[in-house]
């Protein structure tokens, strides 16, 4: 029997005032075990696993190499139904609520649903709200939804107000990989305050302090994808920081 912990972990973690931080992989850039190892080292709480889009990387293939190095919980983060794999943890099942593509509100999910029903992955339901961050990024582009105006943050707090009225067990603030500017820690602060549930905070997250700031302001998990590609270093930096909080 699987253990399906890592939603309980998430809640723990955020009743304890205890901030969590994940790196993301994208497939198309894996190509070592290092980063995993610095993962392990600098004692990262999850590694997600996802893209826009997948144009040279195995998706299946990435997820099986990555749960062969490490027990750190691999959870996925899809970009569309074709990134789904049975060797991992938990998947996020994104519904983009900051959007109103009912493709992704519901259309992949049906599609989705029998292979996932058949796996052994634990399912979190997450709103998944992009936000505007000054250049139009990959996921709204893919997406073909606006972003939420990055100074709009009533509209941020209804809409994750309505995320979790429908159920949803997570609601994740992303102003897009790689983003400018990343989400502002007005936006965050006033989106905490209007829900219960766990709030995750990724995008254009690059130094320990940028991580720091979003934890105070109500982050309960810290994505990181982009920066750490570039500068492997930041996976201890941004980890020790935010575990120290
Ligand atoms: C992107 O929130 C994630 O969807 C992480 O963003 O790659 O900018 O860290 P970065």
């Amino acid at each position: 029997m699987i253990q399906k912990t890592i939603y309980s972990s998430i809640l723990k973690s955020k009743k304890q005032g205890k901030k969590q931080f994940a790196i993301l992989i994208d497939p198309d850039k894996f190509e070592s075990s290092k980063i995993i190892k610095l993962a392990e080292t600098a004692g990262v709480d999850f590694i997600m696993v996802g893209g826009s889009i997948i144009t040279n990387g195995d998706f299946n293939a990435c997820v099986e190499t990555i749960k062969q190095l490490t027990n750190i919980p691999v959870v996925l983060f899809p970009g569309n139904s074709l990134q789904i794999s049975k060797s991992a943890d938990a998947i996020l099942l994104l519904s983009l609520i900051s959007g109103r593509n009912a493709d992704l509100l519901i259309g992949q999910h049906v599609i989705a649903a029998p292979l996932l029903k058949s796996s052994q992955l634990e399912i979190i339901p997450t709103g998944y709200m992009l936000i505007e961050s000054g250049t139009q990024t990959a996921a709204s582009y893919m997406s073909n939804t606006l972003p939420i105006p990055s100074q709009k943050d009533d509209i941020a707090m209804s809409t994750a107000m309505a995320g979790e009225m429908l159920g949803l067990k997570l609601i994740y603030l992303d102003a897009g990989s790689g983003a400018e500017n990343g989400v502002t820690e007005s936006m965050i602060r006033k989106v905490k305050s209007t829900i219960n549930i766990p709030l995750i905070i990724g995008g254009g997250i690059n130094t320990p302090s940028k991580a720091i700031a979003a934890c105070k302001a109500g982050a309960d998990v810290i994505v990181v994808g982009n920066a750490i590609e570039k500068n492997t270093t930041l996976i201890k930096n941004i980890s020790s920081a935010i575990h120290k909080l």
